[in-house]
């Protein structure tokens, strides 16, 4: 498939824009004395970048530049999560005595079709990629299983395009909320994503190419597990030996989110996966 026609950076860039925004609760509050904090500190940062550097007019006027093209392409959502969310993440999350999680990213939709303890995600019929058995338990840090935990799993495709993200995938294609049976066990059928590349037509692909990055992450699955009384944990799952598991760009990976999938021997891979939640 060629990504460039078929999720261009301002499509995909709009869509989590506007996603985002639902999600946003109205009336959402910081307080004075946080604002002038975070703000306060966060513009010294940038006046000692400036310094450090002796940034040149014409510097300041490519930032400016590429600043206003990040909100034309409705990039600001992929460019925080990518850049900033992984530090976000560790802040809130270092008390944590369960499992560990990682960041939410750009293409999270809540209420996916609900599956049931056992079932497949929903997914086209010739849905391309390597078919992935999982089986896992949500427990508590106490070692109580957990039954009724919510696990919402997301996913790109074989292609890299996440569905209400890219055109032409059906709505809800390869997301799924799954629940827990009494012993808080659940089991999920699905496909293997592929690595996934940032869109590299828009703002965030003219930083990385300026700059000589890359623009690659890892294949992964998102999951939300979620159980009353306990602490909603955000996680990414990797595969072993993909080349960008070392080089993330957006510093999600982390051992303890590493999958051992084994080969079932008819084209076939099977995982177990479980979920520590912690108390509130
Ligand atoms: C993704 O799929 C993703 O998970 C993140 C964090 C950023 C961009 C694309
Ligand atoms: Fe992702």
């Amino acid at each position: 498939t060629d990504g460039q026609d078929t999720a261009s950076a301002r499509a995909s860039g709009q869509s989590a824009t506007e996603s985002f925004r639902k999600k946003q609760h109205a009336g959402l509050q910081v307080s004075q004395e946080r604002v002038s904090a975070l703000a306060g500190d966060a513009l010294a940062a940038i006046h000692d970048v400036i310094r450090k550097h002796e940034m040149t007019y014409e510097e300041y006027d490519a930032l400016k530049a590429w600043l206003i093209q990040v909100g034309e392409d409705g990039e600001w959502p992929l460019f925080l999560d990518v850049w900033v969310e992984h530090v976000v993440e560790d802040v809130n999350t270092s008390h944590r005595e369960g499992s560990k999680g990682s960041i939410e990213g750009p293409y999270y939709v809540p209420d996916a079709p609900e599956q049931g303890a056992r079932g497949t995600i929903p997914m086209r019929e010739d849905e391309p990629g390597t078919p992935l058995h999982w089986t896992g338990q949500v427990t508590s840090t106490d070692g109580s299983p957990l039954g009724g935990a919510k696990v919402e799993l997301w996913h790109a495709d074989a292609d890299g395009f996440y569905s209400q993200f890219a055109p032409d995938i059906p709505e809800w294609n390869l997301r799924g909320t799954f629940t827990s049976d009494e012993e808080g066990r659940f089991e999920i059928d699905t496909v293997e994503p592929a690595p996934y590349q940032i869109p590299t037509d828009g703002a965030c692909g003219k930083l990385i190419a300026a700059a000589g990055w890359h623009a690659w992450r890892p294949a992964h699955l998102h999951v939300k597990v979620s159980a009353p009384g306990h602490e909603l944990l955000t996680a990414q799952l990797y595969f072993p030996g993909d080349p960008h598991n070392e080089d993330d760009i957006a510093s999600a990976v982390k051992p303890e989110l590493m999958l051992d999938p084994q080969d079932t021997g008819d084209g076939k891979r099977t995982m177990d996966y479980s979920f520590v939640l912690d108390p509130v």
